[in-house]
Parts: C-alpha cells; structure tokens; sequence
C-alpha cells in the first residue's frame, strides 16, 4: 500500500456572482493552492495555434500571461464577465490568450501576479506524450502479461490473472461445457481499478481505438507507445488494442456463437498487486448486450483489418467476422437475454436492458463489413436514440461509422448518418459556446471525465465530414476541461499536471508502494451519484465539483478502459491535427 495516506478534500470554495477579489497577501509569483483554483487552465498546454482560454474566479479589469522563465508579461488582455454555472454553483469568467502563439512555459496572472495559475506550455508536440502515456495505460492494465521494466519503468510488475483455467460458472452451463468445466480464456485489459474483463466494456472500448485507426491512419503508422510489439510490422494503436481483442475472441462459445458477459472473481478482491489475487475465476451467463457488442467490435475489426497490408492482420480479420457473424445470429436467435449477477457474483454488472441500439450498432458494423445493406433500414437509424455513446447506449457508434463509409452501397445511409451526426455535434458546439465552463456536458453521470472525451470524439468525426473549424475549437475545450480548466482545479490524467490526481481507485496504482500513481490514466471524474464512496470525506453537491482524489473514491476517482480510449482518441487526433 502506499505509504502516504494522505487524502486531498476537494475544496468547495463557495463563490458568488461578481466573485470576491484575492487577497492572498503573498508576493510576486507566490501561489498556494487556493490561489492556484482561482485560475483554472489547462495544465498541460495548447499548440501555438490553438484556441487559448482561461477561466478566472477572481475579479480584475485585466489578465496577464507571464513567461515562465523570464518572468515577463507577453500579453495582457480583458476577461469577459462573470458567468454562474449550475452544475458548479460557482462564477468564473473567460480569459481568452489565443494571440500568445510563441513555444514555452506560461502562467495566468492577475493582481499584480498575487494570484497565477498553474504553469502551462505552448508547443507542437504538446499532446504527444499525453498520447502515448494514455496508450500506455491499456498496457499497465494488462491482465496475465508481467509488466516489464524497459515497458513499465517503475511501475514495473509480475503477471497476475493467467485466466488458462477459467471455470464455466452454474450461470453459463452449455451441454458441452458444464459446470465447473475449465476454459483458457487469457490476456485482455482489466476494465478498470478492479481485476475483472467484461464485454460489454471492452467491445466499447476496442471499438473507440479501432475507430481511432481509421480515422488517422497514417498518425497510427508512426506512432510509437514503447510497448513490447513496438518494434512488429503493426501499428502499436492496433498491437495493444490486440491484446484484448484476442481475449475477447476466447469468450465466444465455439458451439452456439454465444458471448458470455464477464469473465470475473465472484467479489471485488482487496488493494493486492494482480498476482496476489488469486481467487478463482469464472465466465458467466452469455448475454444479448455482450454478444451484440462483441459482434460490433469483431465486425468493425475485419474492417480496420482488411485495410492494413499486414497479412497477419488480415488473416485475423477473417476470423473476427465470421466469429461476429455467429454472435449476431445468437443474439438475433435470443433477443432478451440481459444480463444481471447471479446472486453468488458481485462484481460489475453492465447490465443493459435498453438494447435496441447494441442491435442496431452491430448490425451497422456488419453491414459495412459485408457490404450487405439490407441489415440496417433507414427506419432503424432514425429511430435511434441520439446521445453519446458509453458501455450502454452505442447508437452513436453505428451513426459514427455509417457516416464515415466509403462503400458507395451505403450512400443513402450514410446521408442521413451524416445529418444526425453533424445535427448533434453542432449542438454540442452550441452548448460548449454558451457555457460557462466553455463544455457541451450538461449531465454528471458516473464517469462524467469520459462523456466529455466522447463528446469531443463526435466533434472530431463531424469535422471529419466537413472540415468546420468551429468542432476543433470546442473539442479543444473538451482537452482543456479535462487537463485543468474545470471546477475541481485538477488535471485528471495521471502524471500529468501542476494539480494531479495522486489516489486513483485502481488496484495496482494503490498496492505498488509507488507513490505516483500508474500514469496515463483518466480519472472518472466528478459527480454526485454515490456521495458516500469515502464515509469520511464530505464532497460537494454541486455535480461539477463533487470529485474526491481519495482511493475509497470509487464512484470519482477510479479509471477504466472504457474512459481512456476516449482520452486516448481525443489527445492522439489533437496530436495528428495539429491545428
Ligand atoms: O462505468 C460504470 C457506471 O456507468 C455504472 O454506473 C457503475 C455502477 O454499476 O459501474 C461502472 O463500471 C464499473 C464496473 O461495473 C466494474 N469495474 C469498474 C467500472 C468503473 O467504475
């Protein structure tokens, strides 16, 4: 465990309309904590080119940005006035440096620089090695695979999970696999702070890099995550994204088609290192949502696949069709099965009962693997509910990929995939221009940190279509939220930062004795769904603030695979635009 215990109350500083002036009495350039939320900025940084926005809660006629090193102010500028957010029952205002265009490190200052932000840098590469830390997650996360030093550096471990001896749960008993029958089900990511591989999550999840992939491919040919398949013929996007796809491949039943939900422990173990947990595993009841979305995930893999002049890859994308193919026709064959825990399993859930939208997204992905258009009619797009995508509503991922087709058999589809898509991204757009926090989000759901990288994603495949700078300009406050400018004050990805995020809810990152966290993770970020995670701590009830950075914190403060690939697609498309 670590050896510090120290845990972080997120602060509630209750400002008001025309917020109070600072009066932190500190001299030039010295900065407290408090002071440092009262600047709220992105921490890690802009590219020159970048819309550059700062958010104030301390009231002043003027802004400076200051160079770091020399101590110089290189610009001034006037913030608007005091806007009230709902979701943060505070004020801030919006400070707009976009003309501070030359590399370095800079601060915010107001007040005769009594008050500054955290520190930030302009430059090219800025999003880089956020790119390639947040990659790099999925490989910490690995289950049944030792974390080496020359990969992991100090956050280097042994294997845990072999999951070669995985027992057929009473739940998922078939003539031939009865209960207690044994299948090698292994590799595969860990969903989250907890040691067990769901479905459900990891189709979502795969899905969002393999997206990824095809959107900038020439990006994924040279970027390289220093991983151990680095040095292969494939991309290291696709080489990680591999590791779970081919787990996911084993949790099909080669007799029905059939996809069991989770392969998990009957209870969340303790804080231990993965290879002290050695509880037995199991795979559970087959489920609709969990064949649907593994039909999805395979389908739209033979698609990625197929473009790649890999012929290991190609090969494997074969395989991934038919095996979506068989889970399609299992589901189709048992169109109700959702999912709940056997009274003896405690673990996740996912369960899902609205699966309308996982029928229309696999049968979208199998269409434009196979070319057969007949599988999706245009009646079942527009019936679709329009949100962003997470684990449980996936009809946007449908319209995603429909809308970026090239297959000329799929114009008329496509037409209205486009319209939807660029209809919703245009209100995200409208809703991050008029908020005060400069986000589209407008709902604090569990894992509200990631519905902000989904929100950005949708934005980045609608300036896909139409090449309109204004998705950029508010996916870019979608990277600002997350690395800084939000009401917490924290950057909330691991190892990055002036304010981190140091007591992540995840096994490993609290059992190493490493005092860092594993970097490159997303934490869930703020909401008030479960306000008692940490008995001791109180945390606010505005959603926007009620974050705790304390490890109890399960329902703020734990990260999954379903909240990095987002992360990982917003900061690797802002890596390869550039703009
Ligand atoms: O992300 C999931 C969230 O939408 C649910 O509200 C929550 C409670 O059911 O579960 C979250 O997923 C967790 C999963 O069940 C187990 N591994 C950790 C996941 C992240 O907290």
């Amino acid at each position: 465990m670590k050896t510090f215990t120290t845990i972080i109350v997120s602060v509630t500083i209750a400002l008001f309309f025309g917020c109070t002036p600072q009066t932190s009495g500190l001299s030039n350039g010295a900065t407290t904590s408090d002071t440092l939320d009262q600047i709220l900025v992105n921490q890690v940084g802009f590219l020159p080119n970048s819309v550059k926005i700062a958010l104030l809660r301390v009231k002043t006629e003027t802004f400076d940005v200051v160079d770091v090193k020399s101590g110089k102010v290189v610009f001034t500028g006037k913030p608007e006035g005091f806007k009230y957010w709902e979701f943060s029952g505070d004020s801030v205002c919006s400070a707009d440096f976009s003309k501070v265009v030359a590399p370095g490190k800079y601060q915010i200052c107001t007040n005769g620089k009594k008050v500054c932000s955290q520190i930030f840098e302009i430059g090219e590469g800025i999003y880089n090695n956020l790119a390639k830390a947040s990659l790099k997650a999925f490989y910490l996360n690995r289950s049944g695979m030792e974390i080496t030093n020359e990969f992991g550096g100090k956050w280097a471990r042994a294997a845990g999970h072999p999951d070669t001896s995985v027992l057929i749960h009473s739940s998922a008993v078939s003539t031939n696999r009865p209960e207690g029958f044994k299948i090698s089900s292994p590799g595969g990511w860990y969903d989250a702070g907890d040691y067990n591989k769901y479905i459900v999550n990891s189709s979502i999840s795969t899905h969002t890099l393999l997206l990824f992939c095809q959107m900038y491919p020439e990006y994924c040919k040279q970027f390289i995550a220093n991983i151990p398949e680095s040095s292969n013929n494939i991309p290291d996007v696709i080489d990680e994204l591999l590791y779970n796809l081919r787990w996911m491949l084993t949790m099909q039943d080669p007799d029905d088609g059939g996809v069991y939900h989770k392969l998990t422990n009957k209870s969340f173990c303790g804080f231990v290192m993965p290879d002290k947990a050695n509880e037995p595993r199991y795979v559970v009841q087959k489920s609709t949502a969990a064949s649907l979305d593994f039909a999805a995930t395979m389908a739209m893999a033979s698609r990625v696949f197929a473009k790649t002049d890999v012929a290991e890859l190609t090969d494997l994308g074969k395989r991934c069709l038919v095996a979506s193919k068989s889970a399609f026709a299992w589901a189709k064959a048992n169109p109700a099965v959702y999912y709940t825990n056997p009274s003896d399993i405690s673990t996740g859930a996912y369960d899902d009962t609205r699966i309308k939208d996982e029928f229309f997204w696999a049968a979208s992905e199998l269409a434009l693997a196979t070319s057969d258009y007949s599988l999706v009619t245009k009646k079942t797009l527009d019936n679709q509910v329009v949100c962003v995508q997470s684990w449980d509503s996936s009809a946007m991922l449908g319209i995603i990929s429909l809308a970026l087709s090239n297959d000329p058999k799929a114009s008329e589809l496509k037409t209205q995939s486009q319209k939807i898509l660029i209809g919703f991204a245009d209100q995200l757009v409208e809703k991050s221009e008029s908020s005060p926090y400069k986000v589209s989000l407008d709902f604090y759901k569990w894992g509200s940190n990631s519905d902000v990288a989904n929100q950005a994603i949708i934005k980045l495949a609608a300036f896909k279509i139409n090449n309109n700078s204004k998705y950029l300009v508010s996916a870019q406050g979608d990277v600002d939220y997350l690395l800084g400018r939000n009401a917490t004050g924290y950057c909330f990805v691991t190892g990055f930062g002036g304010k981190q995020v140091m007591n992540i809810h995840h096994r490993p990152s609290g059992a190493d004795g490493i005092v860092e966290p594993c970097p490159g993770f997303l934490a869930g970020g703020p909401n008030t769904i479960v306000l008692t995670d940490c008995p001791e701590i109180t945390r606010s009830n505005f959603p926007a603030k009620s974050f705790s950075d304390a490890q109890c914190s399960y329902s703020t403060n734990e990260v999954a695979i379903n909240w990095n690939a987002p992360l990982f697609f917003l900061m690797g498309a802002m890596d390869a635009l550039k703009k």
